[in-house]
């Protein structure tokens, strides 16, 4: 059992810490996620680690719901982010005049390829490497002892206001925005075409509370769904715009399509990878925001709400390691088959159209400083770069 040590605590971590009642309102996902976990650990005991030498049981890296953590952990993790805001930008200002600090790097990285990261068949492995980047930079430049923390939509999906992520504490990645009253719904994709529409929440203005209360937004908006902001001085939104954190945490988005039964539906009715990797994207037209919008517009405003520019709110992190570990969860429901399956194209939702994305294609971190590596090399937690698992 030894040699399966870290998917094995992995396993005993899903009864950790958090109040119970929001462990039961994750119950059956979370119940996949531990089959998960144990069909891996069959998997990798017949076919051995991926690169035994580098990644192995001994230093498999857990990552575990925010909820979890302890209140120093949360500490760290809130001054390692903050720390990344007061190191110096990596990305030329010739290339992006907004990306002021080393934050903005990841934020500019993922403006400037938003088009060919979502709807395509990169985008599981490239959010999930652009993720690991990030924890890598927190732990490797500004002293983060732990691993990417998620937020288990599920848990909080009945009021997010309540999930120690955003309660707003001093150990909370800050709550929600001042109320500003008077707003109209938000459409998505856009205005003209509604397909789904999101009541206003609580929020809707600057965060006033918690440690990222003074949180600065250098890029965009882009695709901003907050009235009145500041257009970005370029329009490709890699300018320099300053601003607060904008947040209207919103529980229709939460409760409509991130509880406990979407998730288990996105994994358990998903033979495939194409199937999995649009459902979880949505289908705006027909009414559905899926979970991986509906994880953003949990927070909304600005960025959280814009395609473009969300990683500009720390949130995003959370959010997608979220995304990360249900991609994980699915494909160990099936690793033989799952882990290094690909599907879609290269192009937005395949407009134009494209080829298919390929197992060679490679991802681009941009001024991150993380080296291309292939969506092959990016399909195991524990081959290429990686080593981690989620609890
Ligand atoms: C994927 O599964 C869906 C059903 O969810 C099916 O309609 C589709 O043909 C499958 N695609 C591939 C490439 O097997
Ligand atoms: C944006 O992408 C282009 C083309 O891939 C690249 O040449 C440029 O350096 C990128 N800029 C940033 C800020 O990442
Ligand atoms: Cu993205």
């Amino acid at each position: 059992m030894r040699i399966f040590g870290a998917v094995a605590v992995a396993l005993i971590c899903l009864a950790d810490a958090a109040p119970l009642e929001s462990r039961a309102s994750a119950a059956k996902s979370d119940a996949l996620t531990a089959q998960g976990a144990k069909n891996l650990i069959v998997y990798v005991a017949k076919n051995g680690y991926p690169n035994s030498q580098k990644c192995n049981a001994r230093n498999t890296a857990v990552r575990r719901e925010w909820s979890t953590l302890k209140a120093a952990e949360k500490t760290d993790y809130i001054n390692a982010v903050k720390c990344l805001a007061k190191k110096p930008a990596k990305t030329p200002a010739s290339m992006a005049a907004g990306a002021k600090n080393r934050y903005d790097d990841f934020v500019a990285a993922h403006v400037n390829q938003t088009l060919s990261i979502h709807g395509t068949g990169n985008f599981l492995t490239w959010h999930r490497y652009f993720t690991w980047a990030y924890e890598q930079t927190l732990r490797n430049e500004c002293g983060y002892k732990g691993y990417q923390p998620y937020y288990n939509w599920p848990m909080w999906s009945d009021d997010p206001r309540k999930s120690p992520a955003l309660d707003g504490s001093a150990t909370s990645l800050s709550g929600d925005g001042a109320f500003v009253p008077g707003r109209t719904n938000t459409c998505i994709p856009s205005p003209d075409q509604c397909g789904v529409s999101i009541p206003p929440g609580n929020g809707g203005g600057c965060v006033t509370s918690g440690p990222f209360k003074d949180w600065q937004v250098n890029l965009g908006p882009v695709a901003p769904v907050v009235a009145g902001l500041t257009p970005n001085p370029e329009f490709t939104g890699l300018g320099y715009n300053p601003r607060c954190l904008r947040r209207d945490i919103s529980r229709a988005a939460a409760s409509g399509w991130s509880k406990d039964t979407d998730i288990v539906s996105l994994i358990a009715n998903s033979p495939n990878i194409s199937t999995f990797q649009n459902t979880m994207q949505g289908d705006f037209a027909s009414g559905f925001l899926g979970v991986h919008t509906a994880g953003h517009f949990t927070v909304g405003g600005d960025p959280g709400g814009d395609l473009f520019v969300s990683p500009a709110d720390p949130y995003f992190f959370l959010h997608h390691a979220m995304i990360d570990r249900t991609y994980w969860t699915w494909q160990n429901q099936d690793p033989a088959k799952r882990i290094t399956a690909v599907g879609g194209t290269i192009t937005l939702n395949n407009m134009p159209p494209s080829r298919d994305a390929l197992l060679t294609d490679t991802l681009n971190m941009g001024y991150v400083g993380a080296p291309e590596v292939t969506i092959q090399e990016a399909s195991s937690t524990l081959g290429g770069l990686f080593c981690y698992v989620y609890a």
